[in-house]
């Protein structure tokens, strides 16, 4: 009889990679100066990897307190890691692109 590995299943099934911290790593991608996705619903501690997937370069930051950052310019195709250690909602624009928005809501 052939056992299958029941915790691979789930990983592989999962929408976003699971970490050794319990940490879990979410992806947003920027594309024709839109955020893909528009909301996103994190826990305080999770990570997210914000991509340029653009021909031009972006500059996202967070208008909210509770997790501020500033990626400064970021080249197509570059990643940056951004973590949240902390609730509430974060408003993250593009200074370049004043129509880029997007909200991240930490739990
Ligand atoms: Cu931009």
């Amino acid at each position: 009889m052939k056992h299958v590995p029941v915790i691979l299943l789930a990983l592989a099934c999962a929408g976003a990679v699971s970490t050794l911290a319990e940490a879990t790593e979410f992806r947003i991608t920027q594309k024709g100066q839109q955020f893909n996705p528009r909301v996103l619903t994190i826990k305080a501690g999770d990570e997210v990897v914000f991509v340029n997937d653009d021909t031009g370069t972006h500059n996202v930051f967070s208008e909210s307190a509770a997790n501020s950052f500033d990626l400064k310019a970021q080249r197509p195709g570059a990643s940056t890691r951004v973590a949240f250690p902390k609730a509430g909602r974060v408003d993250v624009r593009c200074a370049i692109h004043p129509s880029m928005r997007m909200t991240i809501e930490v739990e």
